[in-house]
């Protein structure tokens, strides 16, 4: 067991989850910045910590923001870090439209203070810094698919802006002040852990609710949209490699296969032996002023220097998906059930 030290900005999001389950069983002290909410927003790390009680322990987090720089500032400086990991974002495409300025002042400018923050720790002691970069740079555009580390990037909407921006502040804090600083380019990774307004989780979601008779339709936008779906447990195995090179470097993690929105809705509502044309309704509010089209990614170059493959397959991933959100409409059922007999 190694004994180093990481800091994970989102640690409350899913990928959070995936990667301090993933450090804690290394053996890591993961720090977290959590952000203050009017509600608790920590449940999948509360989650976490229950399933791995003995390491509970080695969970330490601090409240902060990306976009208060002198809170970051001072974090960094105290806990001293080996590895960072920046995962925190405004990571929703569609809310990005809505919301522009703010998304840029999280994920290009928030992400420009974790490489500032590193670079004055790294005047004392070395530290590694992992930047969430996204395919969503590439913009899906015809001709490009696959895309590689090769493929020039085109964003489509606010969030693949700041990213780009991101991606870049990374590549200069590595090519001007020696700091080692990898971007995964990071294809669409899901879980039962995802975020509940994405698209696979709110199938999903929805699917399983039908099934239990707790919902009748589902509102959907863009069903003609591919995407390179894969399991994010996989994925953070990746980030932490990357981290573990003898030199920085760019990576594209995905699983190199393609299916379509409409294709994941009839694997969801098939492996429930229901009809979706019966329950899915087409909403407008659902659709983006600039679709990424199609997306599906060549992760050749992993492979072969990290070592890393998907090891969970779209039909597994469905799978895991559906059987978690089967449990909590099930749950939920049981409950409604309850309340109706004690009126
Ligand atoms: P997620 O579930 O939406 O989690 C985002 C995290 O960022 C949450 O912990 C959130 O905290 C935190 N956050 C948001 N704004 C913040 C701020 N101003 N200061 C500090 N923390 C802030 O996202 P994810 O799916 O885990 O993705 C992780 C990262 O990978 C993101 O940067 C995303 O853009 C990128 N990415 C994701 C995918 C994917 O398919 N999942 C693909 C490529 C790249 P709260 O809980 O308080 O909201
Ligand atoms: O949309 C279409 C939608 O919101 C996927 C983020 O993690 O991955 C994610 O971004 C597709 C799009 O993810 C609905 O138009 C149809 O074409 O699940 P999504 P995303 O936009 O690909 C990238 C790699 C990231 O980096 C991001 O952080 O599905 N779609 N109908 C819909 N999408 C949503 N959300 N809701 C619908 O009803």
């Amino acid at each position: 067991m190694v004994q180093r030290t990481a800091l994970i900005t989102g640690i409350t999001g899913q990928d959070g989850y995936y990667l301090t389950r993933l450090l804690l069983e290394k053996g890591y002290t993961v720090h977290g910045i959590v952000r203050r909410a009017s509600t608790m927003n920590r449940t999948r790390i509360d989650q976490l910590k229950l399933e791995m009680p003995d390491a509970a322990a080695r969970v330490i987090l601090h409240y902060g923001d990306l976009t208060d720089a002198a809170s970051l500032h001072r974090l960094v400086d105290e806990i001293a870090p080996d590895e960072i990991y920046n995962l925190a974002a405004q990571s929703h495409v569609r809310v990005s439209f809505d919301t522009p300025l703010y998304t840029q002042q999280v994920n290009a400018d928030g992400a420009l203070n974790v490489l500032e923050s590193a670079r004055v720790l790294n005047n004392r002691k070395p530290v590694r810094v992992y930047q969430a970069s996204t395919s969503e740079m590439f913009g899906g555009m015809p001709g490009t698919v696959p895309q590689s580390e090769a493929t020039p990037f085109h964003p489509r909407s606010p969030y693949g802006c700041a990213k780009v921006a991101a991606f870049y502040y990374t590549v200069h804090y590595r090519e001007s002040c020696g700091l080692f600083a990898c971007n995964g380019i990071l294809f669409n990774h899901e879980s039962p852990m995802r975020g509940e307004t994405f698209v696979t989780r709110k199938i999903t979601l929805a699917a399983t609710r039908i099934k239990m008779g707790l919902q009748s339709t589902l509102r959907m936008g863009n069903l003609k949209a591919e995407r390179d779906w894969g399991f994010a447990g996989d994925y953070v195995e990746a980030m932490w490699r990357m981290l573990q090179q003898p030199q920085p470097d760019d990576f594209v993690i995905s699983t190199g296969q393609m299916h379509s929105v409409e294709e994941f809705l009839v694997a969801v509502f098939t492996r429930l032996e229901l009809d979706w044309r019966e329950y899915v309704q087409i909403d407008p509010q659902y659709f983006r002023a600039t679709e990424v089209e199609q997306l599906c990614g060549d992760s050749r170059k992993a492979r072969e220097l990290l070592g890393w493959q998907p090891r969970t397959s779209f039909t597994q991933l469905v799978d895991l998906m559906v059987a978690h959100d089967l449990r909590l409409a099930k749950q939920e059922r049981d409950l409604a059930g309850l309340a109706s007999r004690s009126v």
